[in-house]
């Protein structure tokens, strides 16, 4: 649970999250390409450093508590926190969400998307499809006056209405010159709880979805994520600002 007061960012701090969120957002889209059957994960965290070094920037999860490379690489059952490897190969039917941060001049910007390898079951399409509708609805209830619960009201009824379960145990953040602060953002919960969304609050939506149990477990290198029951999880992430009259969304490309 973090204690840190909420920040509101200035003018001139939301528009370096502007920059490096575009960045983070143009990164997903650099990569994109390279999600092919036979690719490793190690390759995807490779270009992925070598392309952030190119534009300047610095990947935040390396070096971070320890974390051993530039990009989160998730396959399969892997909720998050997947650790790119040279003996992992991804293959025809896999499901693999990259999530990646950036840091530019001191600000954070973090977003993932789940990609398809080839081609999933229809069960796995409709997953990663649902997903990103409950990433969608969840930004949709970002306004000023808002409380933090309605997202996770948002996200919870509609994940569990097409059958499938929100992971608790990993929740979006507050993000500006800081990885991780203030607010917490569960992705479920109650409409009407929880604090009040103000212009320049910023931070994560960032829904794990599971086919089967919520429930996840930590596998001993300390960082995997995966399902209980080792069915398949989507994730996708945007950073987000509250603005005058809604949301800016700040990890489009
Ligand atoms: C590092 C540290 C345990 C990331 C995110 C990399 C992972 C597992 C200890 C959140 C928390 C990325 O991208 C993230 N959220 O969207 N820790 C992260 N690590 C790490
Ligand atoms: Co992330």
């Amino acid at each position: 649970m973090k204690t840190e007061p909420i920040v509101i960012l200035s003018t001139r701090e939301l528009d370096k999250m502007r920059q490096v969120g575009r960045l983070a957002g143009q990164l997903l889209q650099h990569l994109e390409p390279m999600v092919k059957p036979g690719v490793t994960t190690l390759q995807l965290n490779d270009e992925a450093e070598r392309w952030t070094q190119a534009h300047g920037a610095k990947s935040a999860p390396l070096g971070y508590k320890g974390y051993p490379k530039s990009i989160c690489t998730s396959v399969n059952e892997v909720v998050c926190h997947g650790i790119p490897n040279a003996r992992q190969i991804l293959k025809d039917g896999d499901i693999i969400n990259i999530d990646v941060t950036l840091i530019v001049d001191g600000y954070h910007g973090d977003t993932s998307k789940t990609f398809l390898v080839g081609t999933p079951s229809p069960k796995a399409q409709k997953l990663v499809e649902v997903t990103e509708e409950c990433r969608r609805l969840g930004i949709a209830e970002v306004k000023p006056g808002a409380k933090i619960g309605d997202i996770g009201a948002a996200i919870q009824e509609y994940a569990e209405a097409q059958g499938f379960s929100v992971v608790r145990d990993f929740v979006g953040h507050g993000i500006s010159n800081i990885f991780h602060t203030s607010p917490d953002i569960p992705h479920y919960g109650t409409r009407g709880k929880g604090k009040r969304l103000r212009p320049g609050m910023v931070f994560t939506i960032e829904p794990m979805i599971n086919i089967g149990t919520w429930e996840v477990e930590v596998l001993a290198d300390g960082w995997t994520a995966v399902t209980r029951d080792r069915q398949l999880s989507a994730q996708c992430e945007h950073t987000l600002a509250v603005t005058e009259t809604g949301v800016e969304i700040l990890t489009l490309a």
